[in-house]
C-alpha cells in the first residue's frame, strides 16, 4: 500500500524543495508487524530534500501523522537510561535560567521531561498525540491531554489554562508536518516573557557524521539554526540562543522568544557562522552526502554477507526507528541478519518493517551470544557498550556504521 504526496515547496516557507536522493521505497519507521500483516504493510518514497528559501531540510512524502502517532506508538523514551538523566538535567537546566509558573510540553511522550516539575509542583501540560504513551505519562504524575499540538489546541490551552512561561518539546517538532500551525500555537500560547525551548536532532551533525538514518517518514524536518531563524520570524518570534546537545548522536537546544523581549545570546551568530562554514546551503554538500550514504551502504552489506558467507551468526543491537532506514535501504533482511534484540516488550514478538527480521527480547542476545552485534542503537553506544562488557568479553564484535562502517 503507498498514498503519501509527493510535495515540490517548502512546508514552512514555500519555496521550492531541492531534491539530491532517494532512499528508495520505506515503511513507516515504528511500524514493528506480525506475519499476518505483511501482505498489507504501508510504503511511501523516503527522499530528502533542501528548501531552495529558508534553507529547511525535509522528506518530500510523508504519511499522515494519525498512521505514526496512534495508540499503539511503540516508542517510550525511559527505555534509554541516559536519556532520563538527560532530561532531568534539561528539566533543572530550564528551571534555573527561566523559573517557570506554568509549563507546556509538546508530544511528552512517556512524560520524562515533565515529570521534574510535577514532582514540584509547578504547573504543567503534556500535550501528547498518542494516547498509550500518554498514559504512562499520566501514571508517573504528568498531566496530560492527548492532542496534536497546533494552533486550536496552543489557543485552547490558553484559555482553560493561561499563557505559558516556558513550553518545551524535546525531540518532536521535527515530527510535526504543519510546522506553520506549531509556530503559530507557540505565538498564541507564550507570555510576552515566554520562551520556546526545544531540542531536535541537529542537521550539521547529520552532515558531519553521515547519520542518513536520522531521515525516516517521522522525521519530516531535521533543523539547523538558519531554518529555526527563519521559521519564527514571520511569527513575532526569534531564535535567542543555541545549545549543541550530544544526544540522539548531535542535537541542538533551540530558544525562541518574542522578538525584542529578550537578549539574543552569541551562540545564534556562532552558530550561523559554522553552518555558513559547513556549507549547510550549499547544494555540493548534499552531492556529498548522497556519495557517503552509496558507499556505507556497499561496505556495511560487503561486510556482513561476508560474515554470514563465512558461517558466523550476525544479530542486530535495538530495534531502532533509524533501523528502519538502514535496513531497507540496503536490503537488509532476516538471512544477513537472524534477529534484532529490543528491550521493548511491544516491539518483541513482531518483525521490523519492510525487511521482516524478527524482534527478540534482549535476554535472547545474552541467552547465546552471537559472533557479531550491528549497532542499530549508535546514538547510545557509551551505555550500550557499558552493559555488554560481556559480549566483548565471549569474542563478540560489533559493527558499526556511523560515521563510517567499521568492526570493534
Ligand atoms: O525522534 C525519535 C527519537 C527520539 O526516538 C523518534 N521518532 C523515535 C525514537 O527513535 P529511535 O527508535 O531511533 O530511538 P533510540 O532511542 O535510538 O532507540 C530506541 C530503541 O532502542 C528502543 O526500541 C529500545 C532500544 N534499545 C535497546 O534495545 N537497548 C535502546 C537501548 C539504549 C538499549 O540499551
Amino acid at each position: 500500500m503507498t498514498g503519501a504526496r509527493e510535495l515540490s515547496a517548502c512546508r514552512a516557507c514555500g519555496a521550492q524543495l531541492r531534491s539530491f536522493m532517494s532512499f528508495g521505497r520505506m515503511p513507516l519507521a515504528n511500524a514493528f508487524l506480525a506475519p499476518a500483516e505483511f501482505s498489507k504493510e504501508y510504503f511511501y518514497e523516503l527522499k530528502p530534500a533542501l528548501c531552495g528559501g529558508c534553507g529547511l531540510f525535509q522528506i518530500t512524502e510523508q504519511p499522515a501523522p494519525e498512521q505514526m502517532f496512534h495508540p499503539q506508538y511503540a516508542f517510550f523514551t525511559r527505555t534509554s537510561k541516559s536519556m532520563v538523566a538527560h532530561f532531568g538535567a534539561y528539566a533543572r537546566w530550564v528551571q534555573t535560567q527561566f523559573a517557570p509558573n506554568f509549563v507546556v510540553e509538546v508530544g511528552c511522550n512517556d512524560g520524562v521531561l515533565l515529570e521534574t516539575f510535577a514532582r514540584q509542583g509547578v504547573q504543567h501540560l503534556g500535550i501528547e498525540p498518542s494516547a498509550n504513551v500518554a498514559a504512562v505519562a499520566e501514571k508517573h504524575g504528568v498531566r496530560t491531554q492527548v492532542a496534536f499540538f497546533g494552533e486550536a489546541v496552543a489557543r485552547d490551552v490558553r484559555t482553560r489554562h493561561g499563557a505559558a512561561d516556558v513550553i518545551l518539546a524535546a525531540n518532536v517538532i521535527c515530527h510535526i508536518p504543519d510546522i506553520r500551525g506549531v509556530a503559530a500555537g507557540v505565538a498564541a500560547l507564550l507570555g510576552p516573557k515566554g520562551v520556546f525551548v526545544f531540542e531536535e536532532p541537529y542537521l550539521g551533525a547529520m552532515i558531519d557524521k553521515g547519520s542518513y538514518d536520522q531521515i525516516y517518514d517521522e522525521h519530516v524536518f531535521i533543523f539547523s539554526a538558519q531554518s529555526v531563524a527563519a521559521l519564527f520570524r514571520p511569527f513575532g518570534l526569534e531564535l535567542i540562543q543555541c545549545l549543541p546537545q550530544p544526544t540522539h548522536g548531535g542535537s541542538m537546544r533551540y530558544v525562541v522568544a518574542r522578538a525584542g523581549a529578550r537578549p539574543v545570546t552569541e551562540s545564534v551568530a556562532r552558530t550561523l557562522a559554522l553552518e555558513d562554514m559547513q556549507g549547510l546551503q550549499r547544494s555540493e554538500t548534499y552531492e556529498h552526502f548522497r556519495a557517503r550514504c552509496e558507499r556505507n551502504r556497499e561496505q556495511l552489506v560487503g561486510l556482513v554477507r561476508d560474515l554470514r558467507a563465512k558461517g558466523h551468526r550476525v544479530v542486530g543491537y535495538a530495534a531502532t526507528s533509524k533501523s528502519t532506514t538502514v535496513l531497507n535501504y540496503c536490503g537488509l533482511g532476516p538471512d544477513d541478519i537472524e534477529f534484532i534484540s529490543d528491550t521493548t516488550p511491544e516491539k518483541q514478538g513482531k518483525f521490523t518493517p519492510g525487511t521482516h527480521i524478527p524482534v527478540r527480547p534482549h535476554e535472547d542476545f545474552t541467552r547465546r551470544y552471537p559472533d557479531f552485534a550491528v549497532l542499530f542503537g549508535w546514538n547510545h553506544e557509551a551505555e550500550i557498550l557499558g552493559k555488554e562488557q560481556a559480549f566483548a568479553a565471549a569474542g563478540g564484535k560489533w559493527i558499526k556504521f556511523v560515521p563510517g562502517v567499521q568492526l570493534a
